[in-house]
């Protein structure tokens, strides 16, 4: 029988086909070093409760592990925590590598004084610009068209408010959620599990958030390749790294076209390594 798998706690794959499964996985996955993830489409046995093979995956991610992903919903949060734009452009190299469309989803707006957003819009702008799609959180019509058919995946840092925002969305799933100074107290992120549940004839995943995240998976040149408004400058050096080559254009646009921390975090993530 065929299922997705749409959580796992410790060594309990859970399986949904017409009802839920929880099965165990073979010894020879451990074996192979393969990890089944939320979002595997899974062949199993019903009677036997176990997982015999993993479908090929679409994509998958390290950090959040899933699978088969077509939309990162990339929660960001404006205040409390900070608005932190090395997370969001890791988040959005991360997408870009593994063919997944994201979604800058803006929270916590309401916590911000008239000065602060002003002096946080010629950033938030910027994302627009260059291509991606930015929302807020309240925009609750726009986010509910996103998930007809695919599957999206919240991701960010603990406690921008990815819980939250499922359980706005649907007023029948009640996902945990916290106070940010109470989950930082306890010294652990409010969600712990990852889970899949369907939404508006789509998927949704919960994911427990991060407040520090690394791209060693991925090359530098995939960074470069990732930061999409780089690739429109046609430097003189070929393959310019846009670090130390004289004449780079790319350079010389920041501050003017291209945004200071832009550049700043792409450096930071291809020297940092
Ligand atoms: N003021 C304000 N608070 C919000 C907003 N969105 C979420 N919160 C609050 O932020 C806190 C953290 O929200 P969660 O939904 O638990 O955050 P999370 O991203 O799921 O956190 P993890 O599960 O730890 O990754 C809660 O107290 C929410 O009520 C918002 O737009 N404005
Ligand atoms: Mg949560
Ligand atoms: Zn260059």
């Amino acid at each position: 029988m065929k299922g997705q798998i749409i959580k796992i706690i410790s060594n309990d794959y859970f399986v949904k086909k017409d009802k839920e499964y929880i099965c165990k996985a073979r010894g020879k996955f451990r074996k192979e070093n393969i990890t089944p993830k939320v979002g595997d489409y899974v062949f199993f046995d019903e009677k036997e409760k176990v997982i015999n093979s993993i479908e090929k995956r679409k994509n998958e991610l390290d950090r959040p592990p899933v699978a088969n992903i077509d939309i990162a919903l990339i929660i960001t949060s404006l205040k409390n925590p900070a608005f932190n734009t090395n997370l969001l452009d890791k988040l959005l190299v991360i997408s870009n590598l593994n063919n997944i469309k994201p979604i800058i989803c803006l929270t916590k707006k309401d916590l911000l004084t008239k000065k602060e957003l002003k002096e946080l819009k010629p950033t938030l702008n910027y994302y627009k610009k260059i291509g991606y799609k930015v929302i807020y959180n309240t925009e609750l019509f726009k986010i509910k068209r996103i998930f007809k058919n695919k599957t999206v995946v919240l991701t960010g840092q603990t406690g921008a408010g990815k819980s939250t925002l499922i359980n706005k969305l649907d007023k029948n799933l009640n996902f945990e959620t916290n106070e940010i100074s109470k989950a930082l107290g306890r010294g652990k992120h409010t969600t712990r599990y990852i889970t899949l549940v369907e939404l508006f004839k789509g998927k949704v995943l919960d994911t427990p958030g991060f407040s520090a995240l690394d791209l060693t998976n991925y090359t530098n040149e995939e960074i470069k390749k990732s930061f999409i408004e780089f690739n429109k400058y046609n430097c003189p050096y070929k393959n310019c790294n846009h670090i130390n080559e004289k004449e780079c254009k790319v350079k010389k646009e920041v501050g003017h076209n291209i945004l200071k921390s832009r550049y700043e975090n792409y450096k930071k993530f291809i020297e940092k390594r």
